[in-house]
């Protein structure tokens, strides 16, 4: 194996014998391979003169890359089955194009193995570095981890009932790309712009579906306390899945609990009428060894991130959609229109016992975009008083590496006079702390999940727009950004394509960055790393 995907690549360079992540080598090639598959399937819908729709086809594609993200499933004869089945869609494809065709073939459009036993040997060598320039290869990876996070957005939204058709061509379009040898470097930067202009399309698609479905989410203080009750906590990132759960779950005596990125599902007015969602339980992803002990019942995990379960719980991890674990129960996908069956899941949780309060109080948040444009005449008012010198964007994601406690020192020893604004489960960092406010302006703003990154996007827009000004650059905001996995990759390129510039990117550079494509994105967007506190603020500041 070999995979540089996230950021905790072994030595900063890659993971080669096993995750760090846990996930095993055939795994990982297995992943490999069925990417190398929907290359192959893109290929055909780009070059064949005969149009290519086969049903399901879009959501399969879409799962299947959301399913190689980083922590979403480890679930190795999961993907045997979907290299099978892209196989299948593969010669229909070929089948429609026909001898609309003329050119050479790639690899990954013709390979055909006999039986599934032939998967594993081919799955070793169609990898990341079967691209031999590290440039190219570079470049290509920054477009693929761009579409893994956008079939991630894409996939939400479709569960949803909402589907942007240019999006998904676009996917095709940008993976069939990585096969091409004759694209040039130029090119292939502007393919990585181009995926971030899908991604700001994708972020805003979601949106859409998000607030259409369940209203915008606004100022709420959610319970980080356990009640009496047995419980099932629901991890990861799919509304839909928590609205079943919660419709099936009421009158049953079970109350569900968010976990780590299903926090904001608290802040929409929809949520709130359910009396069986409870509280949030718990902390960032990484955490879940101990938190998941401690919690009793049965946890449902939509999405990444799952860290490999201890056999002491193991038995009750559920997953569903793209999410995988051998050994887990799956909740098959919805049927014909119907909910998903949560009925098994339930019936666990009544003969568990109820969870462990591990922390009091509770926390704030619901700032996405329509809130906080209700608020913008305090805000602003606050920043032309020189009661608010600057905001810092740290949105993105924890992990477990040591050097994140930067982001709760940051957060600890900027001015008074400043807010942070933040997306995604990096907040757990320090949306405990006491952090206080700004004239009743809270000083930890969170719009809501990863994906919400649009919502801060969209109220920096605001900002220039009221401030009268040129450049997104101009307003007294900074972007101190954590990263982990592929969605922060999308939201990366989508800030990049809105023209933000000078993001810091921490705890530390994507290792699939070669020193070359590095310097692209320093020289031309202005990215840096980050250094140590004290310094960092000093520079944000301008001091
Ligand atoms: Fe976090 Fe995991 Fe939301 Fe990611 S829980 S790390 S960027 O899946 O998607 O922020
Ligand atoms: Fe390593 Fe990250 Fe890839 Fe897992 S996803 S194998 S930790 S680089």
């Amino acid at each position: 194996m070999f995979c540089y995907q996230c950021q905790e690549a072994a030595k900063g360079t890659g993971c080669t014998i096993k995750g760090v992540c846990g996930k095993s080598d055939t795994t990982s090639n297995m992943q490999d391979l069925l990417l190398f598959v929907l290359k192959g399937i893109s290929w055909y819908k780009e070059n064949s003169a005969h149009e290519i729709e086969l049903e399901g086809l879009d959501r399969f594609f879409s799962q299947g890359l959301f399913a190689t993200i980083t922590n979403a499933n480890f679930d190795q004869d999961y993907f045997e089955r979907q290299i099978t089945q892209a196989l299948e869609y593969r010669r229909a494809a070929a089948s429609i194009a026909g001898d609309s065709i003329s050119s050479d073939k790639p690899d990954a459009a013709v390979w055909q193995p006999a039986s599934s036993a032939e998967y594993e040997i081919k799955a070793a060598t169609v990898g990341v570095l079967a691209t031999e320039n590290e440039d190219v290869r570079s470049l290509r990876e920054l477009t693929v981890y761009g579409l893994k996070g956008m079939a991630a957005y894409n996939e939400h939204a479709d569960n949803l009932g909402y589907e942007d058709k240019e999006v998904t061509t676009f996917m095709y379009k940008a993976l069939a790309a990585t096969l091409d040898d004759t694209l040039s470097a130029d090119e292939l930067v502007a393919l990585v712009l181009e995926t971030g202009k899908f991604g700001v399309s994708v972020m805003a698609l979601l949106d859409k579906a998000n607030t259409e479905s369940y209203g915008n989410p606004e100022i709420s203080e959610v319970s980080i306390e356990a009640d009496t009750n047995p419980g099932i906590l629901i991890s990861g990132h799919d509304l839909k899945d928590l609205e079943e759960l919660l419709e099936q779950t009421q009158g049953t005596g079970v109350d569900v609990y968010t976990h780590g990125e299903m926090l904001p599902a608290h802040y929409y007015p929809k949520f709130k009428k359910y009396e069986n969602l409870k509280a949030n339980y718990g902390n960032a992803w990484w955490k879940q060894n101990t938190e998941f002990e401690s919690f009793n019942g049965p946890v449902l995990f939509t999405t990444n991130c799952i860290v490999p379960p201890k056999d002491s719980y193991k038995e009750r991890i559920y997953t569903t959609g793209a999410s995988g674990f051998p050994g887990c129960t799956h909740i098959p996908e919805r049927v014909g229109g119907n909910p998903k069956d949560f009925s098994q899941i339930i019936e666990h949780a009544k003969r568990c016992a109820a969870p462990v309060t591990i922390e009091k109080g509770s926390i704030v948040g619901g700032f996405a975009h329509d809130q906080v444009f209700k608020l913008a005449g305090p805000v602003v008012e606050a920043v032309k008083s020189g009661a608010i010198k600057q905001f810092f964007v740290m949105a993105g994601c924890d992990g477990r590496m040591k050097s994140r406690s930067y982001y709760e020192d940051f957060a600890n020893e900027i001015p008074k006079d400043t807010v942070i604004l933040t997306a995604g489960c990096a907040k757990y960092r320090y949306n405990k702390l006491p952090l206080g406010d700004i004239g009743g302006i809270p000083r930890v703003l969170d719009a809501g999940q990863c994906n919400d990154s649009y919502s801060l996007a969209l109220i920096a827009m605001k900002l220039k727009e009221v401030f009268e000004l040129e450049d997104i650059n101009e307003l007294p905001i900074s972007y101190n950004i954590a990263w982990y996995e592929q969605k922060a990759v999308i939201v990366l390129l989508a800030l990049l394509y809105l023209g933000v510039k000078n993001i810091h990117l921490g705890p530390t550079l994507p290792a699939f960055l070669s020193p070359n494509v590095a310097n692209v994105l320093i020289d031309t967007f202005g990215i840096a790393g980050i250094g140590n506190v004290e310094d960092d603020i000093k520079l944000f500041m301008g001091a």
